[in-house]
């Protein structure tokens, strides 16, 4: 059993029974540059003494239940294997080391099928080569953000008191589930980059140096969050201005000590002139100015650019009814197609505002094909219940990672180079504050690899791993608590895709806390309708920024999909939606609804009593109290709301106040 006094997660020691009671044989090349075959070694020594297999000596693999083996001769893609079952032994042939680590974690997934002699054979490799995590972890305790801006678990791992943290054991054990979910690469500093985050890239180094051995073992290669002002903060210079070359000389530098410390290094992440920070604009510079000195400086070392597209007016005036945050990142982003180098990678977030439960996909991912793009999705539940509420977010993401921009069968997925999402980890004892919101986590890492995978597959993946051997039961509650749990949160918070009705620190309803605001994210209420008007023909032409088919599908009324109906038309309460219902009765009802499914959630869970670790069962049953709280304060708000604003009672007959 696990010492520690986090939760194991999706890698409890009895995950590891089936390979553990085996013999088991790795044979990796003596060039483990990385480590990661010494990791498997030691994976599989530890498995096989726990569970009473054994290691067997690579030169005698006869007999052997399972090899692990690295070929590099064998024609596999970086990162990728083989496996086959023949002659009673499960065969696993890796093309380089990382593939021997995404090897090892996926025959521990598939528990006894591993060693099933109607395992058919299969060959994998991930859709995505860079599989990136952000943390918005902060070093010092930001004074409204705290130690991790929008994280709801707790504490930073990395980070305590001003300081990374002296014993790193979790940050390891952090490391070594993201490799057995798949992701390869971590950020590990708050995009908001603040005055000591700034010098993790300098004088504070060392700090970065100590994570990066902490991940390395695992396959994970870190990035750093900079400021584009560093040259001016940290290093005296009177400019910050990307086309002088003394900026471009002291990046050259810092990117130079950098890689001195920490040969694999990532690259950066950047947010540049958006909400505060500062970039290129201040010269008259544009994005591609601003990404490519620093991509100059890392591209010798083989680093990366993050360059962050959420760029928008956050001080906008309410009173301006023609400006449209949607159409920012569009705006600024797309007439510099072709002009990012190489090493840049323009990281998009999903939709046009900011992680909403429901917005359209963001157009700028069809429109700048010259360009490396990556997708940016938030694991941490800033907008989708903070780990107070259940939301399973693979449902999302597949839906996101397999939206077609041309209707064509090209994917998001293929237009995305890279994926990326904010974490949602902090050093709460279940990781993610919600014990079940660990299925984001693993979930993200997956979908990452094979944005094919199904949400209900991956579920079953994921409640196999975390509570192996429990009572079939476990998995039937899971199922029916993780599942649809994004319709449910959706039908009971802004509906028909109005976005931000939140209320502050992004929780709970708030259906006019940013309708007078500077942040440009407004509904537009009044007595007759309410909704956006986007079109080309009347508003503000966001619609335009998509290729068709969609472009005409969201311009009209007559197609445009219902659950994104206020994000593009302003209409009134009595519109009758595609579904047949009014606007202001499906407000009704769905807020009845899924308020009320809130409540048969909390019953269900009861039947998982005694099934699962009592903490962790009364963790749960704590949220989904807290959940059904909220998710009342919702319905009753947001149907108050529409019926006040419109006066039309509720054929239901529900309440409303
Ligand atoms: C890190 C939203 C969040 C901010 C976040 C920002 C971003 O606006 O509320 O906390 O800042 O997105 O993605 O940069």
């Amino acid at each position: 059993m696990s010492t520690q006094p986090w939760h194991t997660a999706w890698l409890p020691d009895d995950a590891f029974a089936p390979l553990g009671r085996r013999v088991i044989v790795v044979d990796a090349s003596a060039d483990d540059a990385a480590g990661l075959a010494a990791t498997v070694v030691a994976e599989v020594r530890a498995a096989v003494e726990r569970s009473g297999g054994r290691l067997a000596d690579a030169r005698a693999d006869a007999g052997a239940d399972l090899v692990l083996a690295v070929d590099p001769d064998a024609g596999l893609p970086p990162e990728g294997f083989a496996i086959a079952r023949q002659d009673g032994t499960t065969r696993v042939t890796a093309g380089d080391e990382a593939g021997l680590l995404y090897a090892f974690f996926h025959v521990v997934r598939l528990g006894e099928r591993a060693f099933d002699d109607a395992l058919p054979a299969s060959t994998h490799a991930p859709a995505h080569a860079v599989r990136m995590l952000d943390h918005w972890d902060n070093v010092d305790v930001h004074d409204v953000m705290g130690q991790v801006e929008r994280g709801y678990a707790g504490g930073s791992i990395f980070y305590a008191a001003g300081a990374v943290r002296d014993d790193l054991t979790r940050v390891g054990a952090y490391a070594r589930l993201l490799a057995a979910s798949g992701v390869n690469r971590v950020a590990v500093n708050n995009v908001n980059v603040h005055r000591t985050e700034a010098r993790l890239l300098t004088d504070r180094l060392g700090d970065v140096v100590r994570l990066a051995d902490a991940f390395r073992p695992w396959g994970v290669r870190v990035h750093l969050a900079v400021s584009f002002a560093a040259p001016m903060t940290l290093g005296g210079l009177g400019t910050c201005d990307p086309l002088e070359p003394a900026v471009a000389d002291w990046w050259a530098d810092a990117v130079a000590r950098v890689y001195d410390a920490i040969p694999d290094f990532g690259g950066f992440v950047v947010k540049a002139d958006s909400e505060g920070q500062p970039g290129p604009f201040a010269y008259g510079r544009d994005h591609a100015d601003g990404a490519n000195v620093l991509a100059r400086a890392l591209a010798p070392y083989g680093g990366t650019v993050h360059w962050r597209a959420f760029v928008y007016n956050h001080h906008q005036d309410w009173r301006d009814r023609k400006t449209d945050r949607a159409r920012a990142a569009y705006d600024h982003f797309t007439p510099l197609d072709g002009k990012f180098d190489e090493n840049v990678v323009v990281q998009v977030k999903f939709g046009p505002l900011d992680f909403q439960v429901r917005e359209p996909i963001s157009p700028m991912l069809a429109a700048m094909p010259q360009t490396h793009l990556a997708l940016e999705l938030q694991v941490t539940q800033e907008y989708t219940g903070q780990q107070k509420h259940v939301y399973y977010l693979p449902e999302q993401w597949s839906e996101i990672l397999g939206w077609e921009p041309w209707a064509d069968g090209r994917t998001v997925s293929d237009v995305a180079r890279d994926v990326v999402a904010v974490s949602n980890v902090g050093d709460d004892r279940f990781w993610t504050g919600h014990p079940l919101a660990q299925a984001n986590l693993y979930g993200f890492g997956r979908l990452a690899w094979d944005p094919t995978l199904s949400p209900e597959d991956l579920l079953d993946e994921w409640v196999g791993l975390t509570f192996p051997g429990a009572d079939p039961r476990v998995r039937d509650v899971l199922r029916d608590l993780l599942l649809g749990s994004r319709a449910t949160y959706e039908q009971y918070t802004a509906p028909l895709g109005v976005c931000f009705m939140v209320g502050p620190g992004h929780y709970g309803p708030g259906v006019d806390f940013y309708e007078y605001s500077p942040w440009g994210t407004y509904h537009f209420a009044d007595r007759d309708g309410i909704g956006v008007d986007r079109t080309r023909a009347s508003g503000t032409g966001y619609s335009a920024q998509y290729p068709e088919p969609w472009a005409s599908t969201y311009e009209s009324l007559d197609t445009c999909p219902d659950d994104l109906l206020l994000f593009f038309h302003h209409v009134p309460y009595t519109h009758v939606l595609r579904s047949g219902k009014t606007v202001v009765q499906h407000v009704y009802d769905t807020h009845t609804d899924g308020a009320a499914r809130t409540e048969e959630m909390a019953r269900r869970w009861e039947d998982a009593r005694g099934l699962v670790e009592p903490d962790l069962f009364d963790r749960v049953r704590t949220l989904l109290a807290e959940q059904v709280r909220s998710a009342g304060e919702w319905r009753d708000q947001v149907r108050t709301y529409f019926w006040r604003h419109s006066g039309v009672p509720d054929e239901r007959g529900g309440p409303l106040y």
